[in-house]
């Protein structure tokens, strides 16, 4: 049985693929691909996953090598964005409510 934590590392390569996998080419996802990963998936974590010119900035900056698909490396990007944003988050809620001493 597989530990939460690989559990989630399998979970964001199936969601990679479930969304690149919709049209070809299969291993990459397009921006109308991504836009359905990010409002499917990430409406919960993003401001405004709605948002048009959201859309296309974070499809820019993903897009290290300008070939207007978003490559499992480039997805990579977004996941440890996202991951590193949950643990400042985290971060702060822990400065913001100490514990109280023992
Ligand atoms: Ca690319």
């Amino acid at each position: 049985m597989l530990t939460p934590l690989e559990g989630a590392v399998g979970i964001i390569v199936e969601v990679f693929h479930k969304y690149s996998s919709s049209k070809p080419p299969h291993d990459k996802l397009s921006k109308g691909e991504l836009k359905c990963l990010i409002q499917k998936e990430l409406g919960n974590l993003l401001l405004h996953p709605n948002d048009p010119d959201q859309l296309q900035e974070i499809f820019d900056d993903l897009d290290v090598n300008k070939d207007h698909k978003i490559n499992f490396k480039e997805y990579m990007i977004l996941a440890t964005t996202l991951i590193m944003c949950v643990h400042e988050k985290f971060q702060n809620k822990e400065t913001h409510h100490p514990h109280p001493p023992m």
